[in-house]
């Protein structure tokens, strides 16, 4: 590879407030570019992201987002990796909405653990005016107890994302999930562009964007420099970035996957570190499967959030027990302090 194949970045200390000159820049990572990342020597790789890291952040720092799935199952989309779609038998079944109290008392519990960010993840295809009317009450609960709140309900339609940012929302998550090339093995209920349409209105709307994908599902690592390639040249390149490994969940088409070298995981995060600097990159489904020394693995290459607690959505996390126990091992810190570990 020569230094010609990477376009390089310009380092900036005043993270998301980019000039004209900046926007020219990050235009823009080719997926040959990101692919020459993704196959470069690992330390190589390790030592790029690293350097990238230290630059923009703290590198013991990690930020703890909480989950709570505050709409369970019964979505009629067909996301082949996903437990919660009708199209699968996995034994989910489908709840009505959270009522706000039950979502207080689970955001008081995760704020006391150390989190800083609630993420309520509903299984719609896309809310109805009357679902963001609930939602945005459960987004004021949640900004009450003091913490920033992320929401992932589906596709938006025009106006909900202004809605939702009006009740006090800070971040939308919805994933792109794959690159475009790979997208067709996986759904075949929605298009790509309905999702880079629902980012667009995110943006629009003032919300911080919260975007990712999975891996595991069979792609090959050019699929995986494409899925990067989309993220870090959207007009914006994602707040937050969740890499989710495949959970391999019983009755889903890809529940028999064959398992992904755990340093593919590791190479797309770096890859995402580098691309997108400034992004908070998230250890997201999938880290109870890799153990601790992956997970070091991911930290090292420019991990700084994870999500926190013990469950996912319906699927398992570590448990806060295990969490704190390997920050401790590895000097992790958090911006609120982890009770037991650091801070308080
Ligand atoms: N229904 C909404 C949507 O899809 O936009 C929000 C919830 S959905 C569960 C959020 C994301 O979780 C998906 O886009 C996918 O990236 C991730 N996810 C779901 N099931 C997963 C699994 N079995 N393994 C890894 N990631 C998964
Ligand atoms: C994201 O990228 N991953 C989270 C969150 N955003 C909503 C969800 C992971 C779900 C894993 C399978 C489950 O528990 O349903
Ligand atoms: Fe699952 Fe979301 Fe797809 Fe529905 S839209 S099947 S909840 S990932």
């Amino acid at each position: 590879m020569t230094s010609n194949d990477l376009i390089e970045h310009p380092v900036t200390l005043h993270p998301r407030r980019s000039t004209a000159a900046d926007e020219a820049v990050r235009e823009r990572w080719s997926v040959d570019a990101i692919d020459a990342l993704l196959n470069l020597p690992f330390n190589d790789l390790m030592w790029r992201a690293q350097q990238v890291h230290r630059q923009h952040f703290d590198a013991n720092e990690v930020e703890l987002a909480t989950l709570l799935s505050v709409k369970t199952g019964g979505c009629p989309e067909d996301c082949g990796y996903c437990p919660q779609s009708v199209h699968y038998d996995t034994g989910v079944k489908a709840e009505k909405l959270m009522a706000s109290g039950e979502v207080r008392a689970a955001a008081e519990a995760a704020r006391q653990a150390g989190a800083t960010r609630f993420c309520m993840g509903a299984a719609w295809r896309a809310p109805k005016d009357r679902d963001i009317d609930a939602v945005a009450e459960l987004v004021r609960t949640v900004k009450d107890v003091g913490l920033e709140a992320c929401v992932t309900l589906g596709m938006l339609a025009e106006g909900q994302a202004e809605r939702l940012r009006d009740a006090g929302l800070d971040y939308y998550n919805h994933n792109l999930d794959c690159a475009p090339d790979f997208y067709g093995e996986v759904i075949s209920t929605r298009d790509y562009q309905d999702r880079l349409d629902t980012l667009g209105r995110v943006r629009d709307a003032g919300v911080k964007v919260c975007s990712g994908g999975i891996v595991g599902m069979g792609e090959s690592r050019r699929h995986r420099a494409g899925l990067v390639a989309q993220l870090a040249n959207l007009p914006e390149y994602p707040e937050s970035v969740p890499i989710n490994h495949l959970v391999k969940v019983e009755g889903t088409p890809l529940a028999d996957q064959p398992d992904l070298d755990p340093f593919e995981w590791v190479r797309v995060i770096a890859a995402a570190r580098i691309t997108m600097p400034t992004a908070r990159v998230r250890l997201s489904a999938g880290r109870q499967q890799q153990g601790d020394a992956v997970q070091a693995l991911a930290f090292l290459a420019g991990a700084n959030s994870v999500f926190y607690g013990d469950k996912l959505l319906v699927t398992g996390n570590p448990d806060v027990a295990a969490d704190r126990t390997l920050f401790k091992r590895l000097g992790i810190v958090s911006r609120a302090g982890i009770p037991g570990v650091s801070g308080r």
